[in-house]
C-alpha cells in the first residue's frame, strides 16, 4: 500500500492518496481544488494511476478538485448517493465498496454531519477516513446541510466505533495540526462522543455549539454540488502557462524537459548558473546559454531581460531550481527549470558547445 496525507492551510482540510504498490491504482480522497496540481504532481513522481476521486461529503468550506483532476487523468468522481450532488460517475451507498488495482475500500454511511456523510474503511480494516463525522476528539458541526446531531451519534457509534479498537482514523479536518487517532483512542478520549457520552449530552453539546458559518460556504457547496465543475470551463488553462508546456514538481518547481528547450532555444534566456569553470569544462553548455553564477544571479539579475521567457540550467537541475524560484520571487513571471540539468541533457545527447565525450 502507498498511503499519503495532504494538507490544505487555507481550510485545514486532509487529502488522501492511497494506491496499491503492485498494480499502481490510486484513489484520492477528498482532493481540494487549489491543490489539483500539487496533488498530480505527487500521481506522475509515485508513477500511479488516478482511478477514483471519493468525497466524504459536500463540503462547505473549500472546492473540491474531483473535476480538475478527472480532466487531467481521466478519474471517475464518486460520493455519496445521498449528497445532492451531479456531474458524479458514481453515487454509493452504504456496504459498497471501491476498487483500486487489488485493494479496496468500504464505504459506511455516517450521516450527521451532512445527510450524504460517508466514512472510507480500507479492506483490511487498519485504516478509515472518516471526513467531518469524527474529528480528533471532536466531530463535524451539525447546523446545516441536512446536518442533524442525533444522527451523527448513531453514524458514529455504530459505523465507526463498531470497527477494530486499533483501526486508525483519518479525518477530514484538523484544526490544530493533529494527523490522525485511533477507534481505541476516540472511544475513550473524545469529548463528545466517547463510549461514556449519552446521546442526550451529545445533542446538547452539538446545540450549543455557536459556530460562524464557514467563509466560502456561499461558494463552495454549490461548486461541490457540481463535483467542482467550474461554472465557465476554462480555469485549468487559465492557471497554466501558455509559453512552454511546464510542469509543475511536488517541490513546487516550474520545469521544462530538455527536447522542448532544445527546440525552442531560440525564443528563450538560457542563463547557465553553474560556475566558470564548469561552464567550460567537460559537459560543455548549451549553445547560446548566458553564464551568471548562482552566487551573483540576484545582483545581476538585470542583465535578464523580463518580457523573454527565461530557462535555468546547471549541472543536475538542482542549483537551477533554487535560481528558478529566486528570479520567480523577483518579479519574473515566465521563469522554469532545465529538469536533470546539462547531466540529462547529455544523456540525451543534445548539442553542446565546447565539453568532452
Ligand atoms: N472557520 C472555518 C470553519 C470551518 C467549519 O465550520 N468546518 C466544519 C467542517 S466543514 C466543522 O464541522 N467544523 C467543526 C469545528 O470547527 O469544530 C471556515 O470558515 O472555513
Ligand atoms: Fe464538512
Amino acid at each position: 500500500m502507498i498511503f499519503r496525507q495532504l494538507f490544505d492551510a487555507q481550510s485545514s482540510t486532509y487529502t488522501y492518496l492511497l494506491a496499491d504498490s503492485a498494480t499502481r491504482e490510486a484513489l484520492l480522497i477528498d482532493p481540494v481544488f487549489e491543490h489539483a496540481r500539487r496533488d498530480g504532481a505527487l500521481i506522475e513522481e509515485l508513477g500511479v494511476k488516478l482511478v477514483w476521486t471519493l468525497e466524504t461529503h459536500v463540503h462547505a468550506d473549500h472546492v473540491t478538485g474531483a473535476w480538475l483532476l478527472k480532466c487531467r487523468f481521466g478519474s471517475a468522481i464518486a460520493l455519496s448517493k445521498d449528497s445532492g450532488a451531479e456531474g458524479a460517475d458514481r453515487y454509493l451507498a452504504d456496504g459498497e465498496s471501491v476498487v483500486f488495482g487489488r485493494r479496496s475500500v468500504e464505504v459506511r454511511a455516517t450521516p450527521g454531519h451532512t445527510a450524504g456523510c460517508l466514512t472510507y474503511v480500507l479492506d483490511d480494516r487498519s485504516l478509515a477516513f472518516t471526513g467531518d463525522a469524527l474529528l480528533i476528539r471532536g466531530c463535524g458541526r451539525t447546523d446545516f446541510q441536512g446536518g442533524d446531531a442525533h444522527r451523527l451519534f448513531r453514524s458514529v457509534r455504530d459505523k465507526v466505533f463498531s470497527l477494530p479498537a486499533t483501526c486508525l482514523l483519518y479525518p477530514g479536518h484538523d484544526y490544530r495540526g493533529l494527523t490522525a487517532s485511533s477507534v481505541a483512542e476516540e472511544r475513550l478520549y473524545n469529548p463528545r462522543l466517547a463510549d461514556a457520552v449519552g446521546e442526550g449530552d451529545f445533542v446538547g453539546y452539538m446545540t450549543h455549539l455557536g459556530l460562524p458559518h464557514p467563509k466560502l460556504m456561499a461558494v463552495a457547496v454549490p461548486a461541490n454540488l457540481r463535483c467542482g465543475r467550474p461554472e465557465k470551463e476554462d480555469t485549468m488553462s487559465k492557471t497554466d502557462a501558455d509559453w512552454a508546456p511546464l510542469s509543475c514538481t511536488f517541490a513546487g518547481i516550474w520545469e521544462l524537459q530538455p527536447d522542448w528547450v532544445a527546440e525552442n532555444s531560440a525564443r528563450v534566456q538560457i542563463i547557465d548558473v553553474r560556475e566558470p569553470a564548469e561552464f567550460t569544462g567537460s559537459l560543455g553548455h548549451i549553445m547560446g546559454a548566458k553564464l551568471l553564477p548562482l552566487g551573483f544571479l540576484m545582483e545581476r539579475k538585470q542583465e535578464i531581460a523580463k518580457d523573454l521567457p527565461v530557462v535555468m540550467v546547471c549541472r543536475s537541475g538542482a542549483r537551477s531550481a533554487q535560481a528558478t524560484v529566486m528570479l520567480g520571487n523577483a518579479g519574473y513571471a515566465k521563469v522554469a527549470n532545465l529538469a536533470g540539468g546539462m547531466l540529462r541533457w547529455r544523456g540525451q545527447r543534445l548539442p553542446v558547445e565546447g565539453g568532452t565525450d
